[in-house]
């Protein structure tokens, strides 16, 4: 009937062809035909599947004709009107991302976005820019501070930018009109309505649990002239992320209109979610779960995957920009050493961008090019500016900067290539056995004695904020670089300063930097703890894969540790090994990773330590301590600085 109606306003106003119409209604996806992109497929049961458990991406589908939302450029937006089902199924419950958002965008393609908490919307150059023409609500799972988020659980509208222009904690107003709370993730369909009124250009978002009646009030109302977004022709349809975590987001039914209602969904004709989520890792979880929430930051700086890359073009080379100084290396030569970015060349991806092999032209110097996209321009210049005083700095375990170019949005970093790659890629391959208790210890000292370096010995006091096994480099000699230092700080320039950003990784990161979201030397010797624990167990910080008790690795060497058994956790694969040395550096893993930062020594002591410098202080591990259990739940540190520094003193002095 819908259809009938919009088709015969298409032969009045003599627009459109006959198979376009502005209603559409899918009771399931079975046989629908969507334009769909990165794993979004139609499962046999009928679900639109946008992202799946077993890749990070993100996903598109559209309908393929687009939608006429305005009689010219210069007239009105007409009303419309869509509802949806939608389901967020996660591999464990608890950690779930990124999300899934309706989208009303001029183009079906979006190479040039990025997943992660940029949802397949936007990069970091596009984020924000008016000449995106998109509209989006998002259903969000993760708090991303750097695009002002309120919460892990929110609806919110973004109009050209994932800084919503309005957004809420999800959830509803039930008949007797009072606010009831909504899990995104709760693995259970939930029905969505979106209302724009092109008179009044009130624009409604309402949810509520799939079955129950619409709710009345809407969860948002915002008014909004989406004159200067919305273009004559648009294409509509849903885009979704599934990084950090793998999740599966899954539409059951949906329908549009233009100039009234959307049709009515037949809930009994939806296809069933399947269930899953485990809830295994209860206990991973009551520490962790704070940090998922904060991942989004993470998802911006280490995961900052692009999705999609696209080939730069020699003719937009004239762009790059000259800059003064011995470490300019110009774009055409990048370019060239890299084979034009391509992918054979790519190392990997991930710590602030993408990385690169290659050979200088001139010098046939094998590198390593990191491109890194930055949104802010003048931010780009401080932190060029930053990158040229930092990459003065000379330590044997220090990477070595060898060059950099900026262009438009984007930092180009030659580092020295390192030819035995990454240490945890070593470290927790078939090849770890390969690595031995000698080799390894050399790599902690070389790693401990660049980040004294940084912390205590250069000029200023650099804070490293992604101390991790995976940004240890080793060079042909086995020799341990610590690679990114200084790169964090990027984040920082052309950013809110009310808003630093958490910078790092999960697993590495210190409680009290989640909850104050600042870096210092005790966060990153937070991390170097984690990292001893990891080179001598050979296993990751977080595996949520093992059972409960070996989930988070700081927990279980303590665990070990409180029961006599520390030496049991060592990576067997080490073969013989001096025990003294195994015992010295799980101990002084589990002092530097203690969850109160006046614990933690600072890098001079852990030198100290690594050379035989005298014992460490006795020191029951605060992780298993009860007390301090309660307190990282009940939040009794918010207040950090002071509180928490008396609240040291009474554990280490009171607690003897
Ligand atoms: C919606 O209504 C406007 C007039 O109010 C009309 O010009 C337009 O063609 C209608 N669109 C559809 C799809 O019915
Ligand atoms: C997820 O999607 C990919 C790509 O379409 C596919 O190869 C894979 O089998 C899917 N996984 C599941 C569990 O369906
Ligand atoms: C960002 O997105 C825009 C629009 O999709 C695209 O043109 C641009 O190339 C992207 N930038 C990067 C660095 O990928
Ligand atoms: C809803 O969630 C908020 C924040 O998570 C919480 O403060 C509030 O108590 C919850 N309300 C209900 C009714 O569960
Ligand atoms: C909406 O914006 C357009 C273009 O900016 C303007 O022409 C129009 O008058 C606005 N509509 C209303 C109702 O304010
Ligand atoms: C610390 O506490 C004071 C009052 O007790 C409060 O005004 C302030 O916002 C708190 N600061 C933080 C960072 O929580
Ligand atoms: C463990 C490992 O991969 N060692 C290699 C490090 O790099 C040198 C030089 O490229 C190789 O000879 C080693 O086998």
């Amino acid at each position: 009937m819908y259809a009938k109606v919009s088709f015969f306003c298409f032969l009045l106003l003599g627009l459109g062809s006959s198979d376009e119409e502005d209603a559409f209604t899918f009771n399931g996806f079975r046989g629908a035909k969507l334009s769909m992109d990165g794993v979004a497929e139609i499962t046999d049961g009928g679900l639109l599947r946008l992202t799946n458990t077993t890749k990070l991406v993100a996903s598109h589908a559209f309908r393929p004709s687009p939608v006429r939302f305005r009689a010219s450029p210069t007239s009105g937006v007409f009303s419309f009107s869509s509802t949806f089902v939608f389901g967020i199924v996660a591999e464990d419950r608890e950690l779930s991302g990124h999300g899934v958002a309706f989208v009303v965008s001029p183009s079906m393609d979006f190479r040039g976005a990025i997943g992660a908490h940029y949802m397949g919307l936007f990069n970091a150059t596009s984020n924000g820019d008016r000449s995106n023409h998109v509209l989006a609500v998002e259903l969000d799972t993760i708090f991303n501070p750097e695009f002002e988020d309120i919460d892990f659980n929110h609806a919110g509208i973004d109009i050209n930018s994932l800084r919503s222009f309005n957004s809420t904690p999800a959830g509803y107003f039930a008949g007797d009109g009072v606010f009831r709370n909504l899990s995104l993730i709760s693995g259970d369909p939930i029905q969505v309505w979106v209302e724009y009124d092109g008179l009044s250009l009130q624009l409604k978002v309402t949810l509520s649990p799939m079955g129950f009646p619409k709710p009345r009030v809407p969860l948002l109302s915002s008014t909004v002239n989406l004159s200067d977004v919305l273009r004559e022709e648009m294409y509509v349809g849903f885009s979704s992320s599934s990084d950090p975590f793998l999740t599966s987001h899954y539409l059951l039914g949906w329908s549009f209109g233009v100039n009234g209602t959307a049709p009515a969904l037949d809930l009994s004709r939806l296809p069933p979610l399947p269930r899953g989520g485990t809830e295994k890792s209860e206990k991973a979880l009551r520490i962790w779960l704070p940090i998922a929430t904060t991942l989004l930051v993470l998802s911006a700086a280490g995961a900052a995957v692009l999705v999609v890359r696209r080939r730069a073009r020699f003719a937009e080379l004239q762009e790059w920009e000259m800059e003064r100084g011995p470490s300019r290396i110009s774009y055409k030569d990048l370019f060239e050493a890299t084979g034009g970015f391509s992918e054979k060349q790519l190392l990997g991806a991930g710590g602030f961008g993408t990385v690169y092999r290659g050979f200088l032209p001139g010098s046939k110097k094998e590198v390593a090019v990191k491109k890194v996209s930055h949104g802010s321009r003048q931010g780009m210049r401080e932190f060029v500016a930053e990158i040229v005083s930092v990459g003065r700095i000379r330590h044997r375990n220090l990477v070595q900067l060898q060059g950099y170019c900026r262009r438009k949005g984007e930092l180009l970093l030659a580092y020295s290539f390192m030819p035995n790659g990454s240490l945890d890629k070593l470290l927790f391959g078939p090849e770890g056995g390969r690595l031995k208790w000698a080799q390894r210890f050399r790599i902690i000292k070389g790693v401990a004695s660049a980040l004294l370096y940084l912390h205590e010995e250069w000029e200023q006091v650099i804070i490293h904020r992604d101390v991790k096994s995976g940004n240890v480099l080793l060079d042909g000699d086995m020799e341990a670089k610590l690679g990114d230092f200084g790169l964090a700080r990027l984040y920082d320039h052309g950013t809110d300063p009310q808003m630093t950003r958490v910078v790092g990784t999960l697993g590495y990161l210190a409680p009290e930097l989640i909850k104050t979201r600042r870096a210092s030397k005790a966060t990153d010797i937070f991390a170097f703890g984690v990292f001893l624990l990891e080179v001598v167990c050979g296993r990751k910080p977080l595996e949520l894969h093992q059972p409960e008790e070996m989930i988070v690795l700081v927990d279980f060497v303590a665990e070990n540790w409180r029961r006599g058994r520390i030496l049991k956790v060592a990576d067997p694969r080490m073969g013989d090994c001096a025990m003294e040395e195994v015992d010295l550096v799980l101990r002084l893993g589990l002092l530097c990773s203690d969850p109160l930062p006046g614990v933690r020594p600072n890098m001079r002591r852990v030198v100290q330590f690594l050379e035989g410098g005298g014992p460490l202080p006795d020191h029951e591990s605060t992780f298993l301590n009860p007390i301090v259990q309660t307190l990282l739940e009940n939040e009794a540190y918010d207040n950090h600085s002071r509180s928490f520094s008396s609240l040291t003193e009474i554990l280490v002095s009171g607690g003897r």
